[in-house]
């Protein structure tokens, strides 16, 4: 195994329609989830991934399981909840540039996940174990999954990333996020922020202060999106360097994009790659995905990839 997951997908509904959602009428239904779309993207690129969830035992959670494992990934660790739903959420594309997100993902059967599901044959052997800040704020007992994944890949050499993935929505409080977020952070080998949420971990301030930040607390490497200008990577005690980002025509739907960043960045050091050329696959990965409606239809191939990162010229 390259890669393991661990986390809630969703149900999304997105409608077809622009503007406000209440004017919407029909709907396209996918299936989106932070840590499904980035085991989706690298299997796509041909690495190995396992994506480790629960699912309710309805027709969501049956679609979903066979989506996800269509795409190649393995999903026999993935249990099903009789009591608890698969959680939804719906997309809003208000206007250009305000695409918005609505859960309905309370007391969802991932949101029910213990320490107990997650077993160390899932996890052992694995190259790397993906985490977001978004599993710690589903539930306690998610943040006991948080906890349980990261002691089995400490003991079991498996590198631990982390994206903060902050959401505001499903926090008791924003004190209790940032303090969550930094024990996470602190645990982990390379963590992979946006600029906007290290403003609100630590304060806004200059893009190349914010590597710093997170050394601090414990991160050996911090690779941190800028949006249109890329990502800056930087390792502990090292210099700080800039990796440049791509040529986005249009941005049709920017949701996705970052875990689309996470997946080219693994696939780059799975493949052997330096931190750089590893955050310029990232890039790269980020700019496709924004291009296209949905948080993994965007994610190519590799041939897709190659072609996208020498110019687009076929
Ligand atoms: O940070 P990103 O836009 O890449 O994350 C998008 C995902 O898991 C999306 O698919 C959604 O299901 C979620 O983040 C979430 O829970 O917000
Ligand atoms: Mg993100």
């Amino acid at each position: 195994m390259d890669v393991v997951t661990v986390g809630e997908t969703m149900t999304l509904f997105s409608p077809n329609e622009h503007g406000q959602l209440r004017h919407a009428h029909s709907f396209s239904m996918k299936f989106a989830g932070a840590e499904s779309n980035v085991a989706i993207g690298l299997s796509r690129l041909g690495h190995k991934t396992r994506w480790i969830s629960r699912l309710g035992e309805d027709e969501f959670g049956d679609a979903m399981e066979a989506f996800i494992r269509g795409e190649g990934v393995d999903v026999s660790f993935v249990t099903r909840d009789e009591t608890a739903p698969t959680g939804v959420f719906f997309k809003e594309f208000r206007r250009p540039n305000d695409t918005r997100v609505y859960y309905y993902r309370k007391e969802s059967a991932a949101s029910r996940m213990t320490a107990d599901y997650i077993k160390e044959e899932a996890v052992k052997g694995a190259a790397f174990l993906h985490l977001t800040g978004i599993t710690p704020a589903l539930s306690d007992s998610c943040q006991s999954v948080m906890d349980k994944a990261i002691r089995l890949a400490k003991a079991n050499g498996v590198k631990i990333v982390f994206d903060p993935n902050v959401r505001l929505k499903i926090w008791k409080s924003e004190e209790e996020a940032r303090r969550q977020l930094k024990h996470f952070i602190a645990e982990s080998d390379i963590v992979l922020p946006g600029e906007a949420e290290a403003a609100f971990l630590f304060g806004k301030k200059e893009a190349e202060a914010y590597p710093e930040d997170f050394h601090v607390l414990g991160a050996k490497t911090v690779i941190m999106k800028i949006g249109k200008k890329g990502s800056i990577v930087s390792q502990k005690g090292g210099a700080v360097d800039h990796v440049s980002g791509f040529r986005v025509e249009r941005v049709i739907d920017p949701v996705g994009a970052g875990d689309a960043f996470a997946a080219g960045v693994l696939s780059g050091l799975l493949d052997g790659l330096s931190m750089a050329e590893a955050a310029k696959r990232g890039n790269a990965m980020g700019a496709l995905v924004t291009m296209v409606n949905g948080d993994v239809e965007g994610l190519p191939n590799r041939a897709d990839l190659v072609s996208f990162m020498d110019g687009g010229l076929d």
